[in-house]
């Protein structure tokens, strides 16, 4: 069988007493244990004289091939040009994007040093899959080593309109980049018509059915949305009831209803308008203070970048504000917690919760929405309250959907969802669990490598 080269920005190797990595580093290692493979990337460290080589870890059949940052490259590359400005631009959110020449530059030698490294690696005759947006060039580096075999890129995130790519300084490169790559894989329809429309724009490339042409090259392009593993989820949920935490969280809630939210804290996660629409909720509908609680968990991230810091700090301060408005004796309305929790505790949240909060203001798909409708009590589910601008929202029509930016559309929203008689409740989950079962992670790595696999060897020299 061929062999599976994946490459990501950080590479999670398991280590034995460390709590299991996230669904889509689980399905990654699901891809290469069947494969046999390489899994080549960033170690998670930053080192002053970094290794040209990189360190190689065997676990089963899958060999962890990583490599850590120069400080320089940590600022420039991973925070600079990848989080500050690719990550809001293609977030429809120009106004966070800090463009500086020095980004742009460590960006490409970081994918350059990238491509030197782990082509010392290739044996030929392999499947190459690159994944999302720090890694854009990679693919163009490596054919420029001399490698050959076919090689995939998915963007995890949305793609943006064609006017907005044309902000983002040295964006025909970028572009061009994505070209030397033999499949392009989305989260969605709409990314993918953003993406045709970019490049028959800017190099008058011919589409025609899944194919780009362009400037004598080929490239299949296809819709891969993301999924998750709705049994083991749902199993997980199921035997959460039993642990401690959510003994607990129940004695607690006693008659009230949990709205949860669980987000990485990002300004592209619609924090701030979700904590006015629950701010809305109160004020709106008065029947529902002391009645709701609302738990936010806002895992840190990127936490050196002064918008997400600023974000973190405002969000402190809403939840102050509002918990000072209306708190009483024994009613605590917000109950925001700026840490990352625990999985196991986390999906008991979801499946006590009567409304999931999922308002981001662009995700490329979002897996938390997907979570918490596979963590429900089938019998008894609570509701799902989704932004039209994730892209889950094409999926999960069975949700509330919202604009996330419509502080009191949510808000009623929430009302609708908590008012909800069962039997609807009940109907809307099964759209939903049926939709997550078809379009399951194990079926979008599937449909993704079968499509690579049909690619033929590249020619170009
Ligand atoms: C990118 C794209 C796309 C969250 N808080 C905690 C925690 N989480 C877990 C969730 C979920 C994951 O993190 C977040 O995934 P999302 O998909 O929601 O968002 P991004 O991190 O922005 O992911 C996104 C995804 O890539 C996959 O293609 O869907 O659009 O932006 O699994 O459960 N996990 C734990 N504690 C927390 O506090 N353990």
């Amino acid at each position: 069988m061929t062999r599976l080269i994946v490459i990501s920005n950080r590479v999670s190797i398991p280590e034995p007493g460390k709590p299991e990595a996230g669904g889509l580093a689980v399905a990654i290692t699901g891809a290469l244990n069947e494969y046999g493979g390489l899994w080549f990337g960033w170690d998670g460290n930053v080192s002053e004289s970094p290794n040209s080589r990189p360190s190689t870890v065997e676990r089963d059949n899958i060999t962890y091939a990583t490599l850590p940052l120069t400080q320089e490259e940590y600022d420039d590359y991973y925070l600079g040009f990848s989080n500050e400005v690719i990550w809001p631009v293609f977030h429809f959110n120009l106004g966070a994007m800090d463009f500086r020449l020095s980004y742009a530059k460590a960006y490409r030698r970081v994918n350059e040093r990238f491509a030197s490294a782990l082509s010392t690696l290739l044996e030929g005759g392999e499947l190459i899959w690159v994944h999302d947006y720090h890694l854009l060039p990679l693919g163009k580096e490596l054919r420029k080593k001399g490698i050959k075999d076919p090689m995939g890129f998915y963007l995890h995130i949305p793609f943006p309109s064609y006017d907005l790519l044309r902000a983002l300084p040295g964006y025909r490169d970028l572009l061009g980049d994505l070209l030397h790559y033999d499949l392009l894989g989305f989260q969605t329809k709409n990314d993918l018509h953003a993406f045709r429309q970019a490049v028959i724009e800017t190099f008058d490339a011919v589409v025609s059915g899944d194919t780009i042409e362009c400037n004598g090259k080929q490239v299949r392009t296809g819709v891969y949305p993301v999924g998750i593993d709705v049994d083991g989820l749902a199993a997980e949920a199921e035997r959460s009831c039993d642990n401690e935490q959510a003994l607990q969280l129940k004695e607690d809630l006693g008659e009230r209803d949990l709205i949860i939210g669980a987000d990485r804290l990002d300004y592209s996660k619609g924090l701030v308008q979700r904590f006015n629409a629950f701010e809305a909720l109160l004020t709106n509908f008065e029947h529902r203070r002391q009645q709701t609680m609302f738990m936010q968990i806002a895992s840190p991230s990127r936490s050196e970048i002064p918008e997400y810091d600023e974000l973190r700090r405002q969000l402190e301060e809403m939840a102050g504000h509002i918990n000072g408005t209306y708190a009483d004796l024994d009613w605590v309305p917000v109950h925001y917690l700026n840490q990352t929790y625990p999985r196991d505790a986390l999906i008991g949240l979801f499946r006590s919760a009567r409304v999931g909060l999922v308002t981001p203001l662009r995700d490329g798909m979002n897996l938390v929405c997907k979570e918490f409708v596979a963590a429900q009590d089938p019998d008894d589910p609570g509701v799902l309250v989704l932004s039209e601008l994730a892209g889950a929202a094409n999926e999960l029509s069975g949700a509330l959907l919202v604009n996330p930016y419509d502080v009191d559309a949510i808000a009623i929203a929430i009302e609708q969802a908590l008012n909800m008689p069962q039997q609807e409740r009940r109907e809307r989950y099964q759209q939903m669990i049926g939709i997550l079962r078809r379009n399951s992670l194990l079926e979008w790595r599937r449909r993704f490598i079968a499509h690579l696999s049909q690619q033929k060897t590249h020619t170009e020299g």
